[in-house]
């Protein structure tokens, strides 16, 4: 039983399985950040036979539920750093007219486990309410995930409104889904993209010690 299988188990949308596999996989010592890997290659996968008509929406559905459930059993799993002092706070959700949550819900994940305090907005946020939550939480950092073409432009309205409030030196804007890129960062001016949430933690800290 291995890691692949998992994969297997993941993209083919068989919840029971994968969480069984995952179950015996960490009680064996693998490490849970190994088979967060494992689960976002998978969707990747999942992703391409979709772009290809191999498979349709609802195989995608499952295949998302299946690594939603795998996730829940790995989150306690996961090695916590030192919570008494935080490491920034964080309003992190998906932008306005996006209902992709997965990459968000890992990104969640990975921070909380590193000693960022989260405030999740959930998806579909509307841009102002980015600034609103920001403002209330008195936040170090918003992070913004998008993961169509066609909601992207939504990263560039949070600047534009923060700009267009005074408020942009307040937070370092975090973008990341996976067709943003550094190069869509640099464009609309956030301060950091990153590829994925393994990275966000570290990078992120970078930026409140620049
Ligand atoms: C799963 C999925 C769905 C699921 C979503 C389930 C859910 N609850 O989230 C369902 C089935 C609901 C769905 C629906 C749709 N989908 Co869809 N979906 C996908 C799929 C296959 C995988 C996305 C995913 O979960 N990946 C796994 C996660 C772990 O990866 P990730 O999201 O990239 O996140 C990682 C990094 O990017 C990064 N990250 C992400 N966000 C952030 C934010 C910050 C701050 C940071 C630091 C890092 C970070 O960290 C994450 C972890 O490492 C993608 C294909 C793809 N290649 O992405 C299509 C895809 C995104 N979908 C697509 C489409 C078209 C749709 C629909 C419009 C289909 C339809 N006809 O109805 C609807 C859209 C609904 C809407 N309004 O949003 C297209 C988008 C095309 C485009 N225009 O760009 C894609 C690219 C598929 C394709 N090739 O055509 N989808």
């Amino acid at each position: 039983m291995s890691l692949e299988q998992l994969g297997k188990y993941v993209e083919d949308g068989d919840d029971k399985e994968s969480k069984a596999l995952a179950e015996r996989l960490l009680t064996d010592g693998t490490d849970p950040l190994t088979i967060l890997n494992t689960l976002t290659e998978a969707m990747g996968r999942v992703g391409e036979r979709f772009a290809k008509l191999d498979i349709f929406l609802p195989e995608v559905m499952l295949a998302g539920e299946a690594l939603t459930a795998v996730v829940e059993l790995v989150r306690p799993r996961l090695p916590k750093t030192d919570t008494w002092t935080s490491k920034g706070k964080v309003v992190l959700g998906v932008v306005r007219g996006d209902l992709h949550e997965i990459g968000k819900n890992i990104v969640k994940l990975m921070l909380e486990t590193n000693g960022f305090e989260v405030k999740d907005l959930g998806y579909d946020v509307d841009s102002l309410d980015f600034i609103k939550e920001a403002e209330a939480m008195g936040a170090d950092f918003i992070g913004a995930s998008s993961l169509m073409t066609t909601t992207m432009p939504r990263q560039k309205e949070i600047i534009e409104f923060l700009k267009e409030k005074g408020l942009r030196d307040k937070y370092k804007v975090v973008i990341g889904g996976a067709p943003a890129s550094k190069e869509w960062a640099d464009m609309i001016g956030a301060d950091l993209y990153c590829e994925n949430a393994n990275s966000a933690p570290g990078l992120m800290t970078g930026l409140l010690v620049e």
